[in-house]
């Protein structure tokens, strides 16, 4: 039998491999986490919570078929649904987006940078990025490191000069660098912006000028900050010069996991060709159909929700600072987006103390540091941890709010109370917040686990 809800996991003994009793435990553990969620502050700045429509979307018997290639030109019968579906899904991210071209078919970030990698890029190309401790992801990663861009598209991947105090891209040593690889042969086919650490914009407009020069192709990984870019709270790199914008549809998007490419029509038809046949074969089309319900809850009350998003941001970090958190980018406000970063290394590890707050029903990631790599640290023990407010934001939160937040967060790492007695108030303080806002309806729990068996 699984254990009742402690907000730990269970152990491997304590797993039953005999089939009835295997599949009454899954779907108990699967109570047991939405359980969990009910009671803590979800703050994973790659996560959200969709809305119960979109859910309902997912659970559909779209998630059951097949229905390879565009619209009306599928590879399967049975899509005169589908296709109306996938036809108004891409007209809404057209809209949202404002731009003539979405293909909403990818099923993931990742799965979206290689789509504009394949359009982009042929292998062998230089592509320039950020680092993973700066930020980047791990989807633009060397080939010695095992990253998509390196080790499935064969580039060669240059990293973006990144100044830490600014928590941003050295614009000046940037040019310089395109200049030299450009004289050692290597000119940048693909400049990829964005990425995983995004507090503030990047200079899309400042080296857009430099990159066409060199005929280098630019590109956005908007992954983290879509809902912001759609909200018109972040920057528009689709209107500052970049060719194409890649994201992930859940994250400042609150949609259902999956990717989406947008791009100017004159890049539409190779893109296309790049999604299918060449990254996707079936797409998910229960996701495909939650994209569209978020797409619509975003072009009716993303502004709203954005703007929160980022005042929120801000309030959390400003709060924390003042607690004795060290906030990166303190320089330029800490945030302009839906995350901050913090150096943690005053009060230990990023695993420990991501692990002390997860037992007080505080859940965020440890986090590498622009400077952790020289300062010798990696990824399982990096010196930071990574703070998200899209889900709190999404659950009704605002800045007097995440200020309480930053409070709980303080209990636990300043002043090192015991976790277990957090997790308490932490439950206590999420009773008032259970359910999704910005959204048309919105009559269930956001945690609710739904019963269809
Ligand atoms: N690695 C994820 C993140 O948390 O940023 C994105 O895929």
């Amino acid at each position: 039998m699984a254990k009742s809800y402690t907000g730990d996991s269970p152990t491997a003994s304590e797993i039953s491999l005999e089939p009835r009793q295997s599949y009454n435990q899954v779907f108990q553990l699967l109570e047991q986490h939405h359980q969990w969620f009910t009671n803590s502050l979800p703050l994973i700045a790659s996560e959200n919570i969709p809305s119960p429509a979109v859910r309902e979307a997912v659970l559909s018997d779209f998630g059951n078929r097949y229905a390879e290639g565009w619209t009306g030109e599928r590879v399967y019968a049975g899509c005169k649904y589908i296709d109306q579906v996938e036809q108004v899904c891409i007209d809404l991210a057209k809209q949202l987006f404002k731009i003539d071209f979405a293909d909403v078919r990818p099923i993931s970030g990742v799965c979206a940078n290689l789509v504009a990698y394949t359009t982009f890029t042929n292998p062998g190309d230089t592509m320039l990025a950020l680092a993973i401790p700066a930020g980047g992801h791990i989807s633009m990663g060397k080939k010695e490191f095992g990253g998509t861009a390196g080790a499935v598209r064969g580039l060669n991947v240059e990293y973006f000069p990144f100044d830490t105090e600014e928590m941003n891209i050295d614009i000046d040593a940037t040019e310089k660098k395109i200049q030299k690889l450009a004289q050692n042969g290597k000119k940048p086919t693909l400049a990829m912006f964005g990425g995983s650490v995004l507090p503030f914009p990047h200079p899309v407009r400042e080296l857009t000028t430099i990159f066409q020069q060199h005929d280098s192709k630019i590109c956005f990984d908007a992954a983290h900050v879509a809902g912001l870019v759609a909200g018109g709270q972040f920057q528009d790199p689709l209107h500052e010069g970049a060719d194409a914008m890649t994201a992930s549809t859940h994250k400042t998007l609150p949609g259902p996991q999956g990717g989406i490419i947008l791009s100017k029509a004159e890049n539409g038809e190779r893109i296309k060709k790049s999604t299918f046949p060449g990254n996707v074969s079936n797409h998910h089309l229960h996701h495909l159909a939650g994209k569209a319900i978020m797409f619509a809850e975003m072009l009716a009350f993303g502004r709203e929700y954005a703007s929160q998003i980022v005042k929120n941001s801000r309030a959390l970090a400003q709060a924390l600072h003042e607690r004795g958190f060290q906030v990166l980018g303190e320089k330029k406000g800490f945030t302009k987006s839906h995350l901050l970063v913090a150096d943690i290394t005053k009060y230990g590890d990023g695993k420990t103390i991501e692990k002390k707050l997860e037992d007080a029903n505080i859940i965020l990631n440890r986090n590498l540091l622009p400077y952790d790599i020289k300062a010798g640290r990696h990824f399982e023990a990096p010196g930071g941890i990574r703070a998200g407010v899209s889900e709190v934001t999404r659950l009704g939160m605002k800045e007097s709010d995440v200020v309480e937040i930053a409070d709980l967060m303080t209990r636990v790492v300043v002043k090192g109370e015991d976790p277990r007695r957090v997790a308490v108030d932490v439950a206590e303080f999420r009773k008032g917040f259970q359910r999704v806002q910005y959204a048309f309806e919105s009559s269930k729990d956001a945690y609710a686990y739904i019963h269809i068996r």
